[in-house]
């Protein structure tokens, strides 16, 4: 079987994004590939978040992985921090990674403009780390979002260069873009994505939000005066809609279109609503269940991180062979 790999960083609950664009799909993986998911907690420390939130997000971020339907059987589910190897594999990487080519990352050029006050050099060298969480695992396929292609293509160019320069030993991953994953506005500015740490709540639709909640904020998301439903690139926040009844569905855009022609845009939101309720309901009562049992949690989150930390530790032994640091006696 070939292997995925992907992470989610435990910045916040996630969002109706997070799970359409990504973890639904890591769900149905399971069953053709060997699957690797972690909760890239070191990647969480380039932003500033409160040491005790950090580690109650961390938790909650594993348990939700599971109560998505990832399934501690079929997949590896680990802590990133837990596998010291992503570390030490981290900092090879950046000791590949030329400042010039790290400079040149859009998404470190965003996130240094969004948070001024705290452009620390992780969030700089986020890639070379990046690579190591790929490389580690010898990873076919990286499911990525189109914001992060760019750093799948550095981790290629870094597996390449230290392939050539110390001996063939990483595998050349690629990215893997499932024809049901679905990129997620935020629902109060459709053409920005809908993203974990949004601090307007009503712009995001949190995986654990009640259906009250949820009915709610569709009521009040935006659109535009036009009054009909319809898929086009002036139409970002009904567009954004339909994109998320479709990816829950499964009903074509032209069907979506025909189911609510001639009527207005508050039945639309309705059943958008209604359908992205139904979608959540089963995820947010095993999610509960859950965390009633944290011991339980702790063994699978210790299971996984044994089992990761056996393959990752192998290859990164090679590595660092390869470059000449002298085996521990
Ligand atoms: N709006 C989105 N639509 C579709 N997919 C999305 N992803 C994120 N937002 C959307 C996908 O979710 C996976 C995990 O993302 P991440 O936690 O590693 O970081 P992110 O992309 O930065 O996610 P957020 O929610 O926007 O977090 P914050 O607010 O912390 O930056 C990825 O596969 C991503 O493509």
């Amino acid at each position: 079987k070939k292997i995925i790999l992907s992470g989610i960083q435990p910045t916040g609950v996630f969002t109706l994004g997070n799970y359409l664009g990504a973890v639904k799909n890591w769900q149905k993986m399971q069953e053709e590939y060997n699957c690797y998911y972690f909760i890239a907690d070191l990647h969480s420390l380039t932003v500033h978040i409160d040491p005790t939130k950090r580690k109650q997000q961390t938790l909650q971020a594993f348990a939700l992985l599971l109560a998505c339907g990832i399934d501690p059987e079929k997949s590896l589910v680990f802590i990133q921090s837990h596998v010291r190897s992503h570390a030490e594999m981290g900092w090879l990487m950046s000791c590949c990674s030329q400042f010039g080519e790290l400079s040149r990352m859009t998404q470190f050029k965003d996130k240094s403009s969004k948070h001024p006050e705290n452009i620390n050099a992780g969030l700089f060298t986020y890639p070379a780390l990046m690579a190591g969480d790929i490389l580690l695992y010898q990873a076919d396929y990286v499911p990525v979002g189109a914001d992060q292609t760019q750093h799948l293509e550095f981790t290629r160019d870094i597996a390449t260069r230290f392939n050539h320069n110390y001996g063939e030993i990483f595998k050349l991953p690629e990215g893997y873009f499932p024809k049901a994953g679905a990129r997620v506005m935020s629902l109060q500015e459709p053409t920005s994505k809908m993203s974990k740490s949004d601090t307007n709540p009503k712009a995001t639709i949190s995986i654990l939000d009640e259906e009250n909640v949820i009915l709610k904020k569709f009521k009040s998301a935006v659109t535009d005066s036009e009054a009909v439903v319809c898929f086009r690139e002036d139409k970002p926040g009904v567009s954004n809609l339909m994109t998320i009844y479709s990816a829950i569905t499964g009903k074509t855009m032209a069907e979506i279109e025909a189911e609510f022609a001639g009527k207005g845009y508050g039945d639309f939101k309705a059943v958008v609503g209604q359908a992205v309720a139904d979608e959540l309901k089963p995820i947010r009562e095993k999610y509960a269940e859950l965390m009633k049992d944290r011991k339980h949690l702790e063994a699978l989150m210790k299971q996984g991180a044994e089992r990761a930390d056996y393959i990752a530790r192998k290859t990164l032994t090679k590595a660092k062979k390869k470059v000449g640091l002298l085996p521990e006696v």
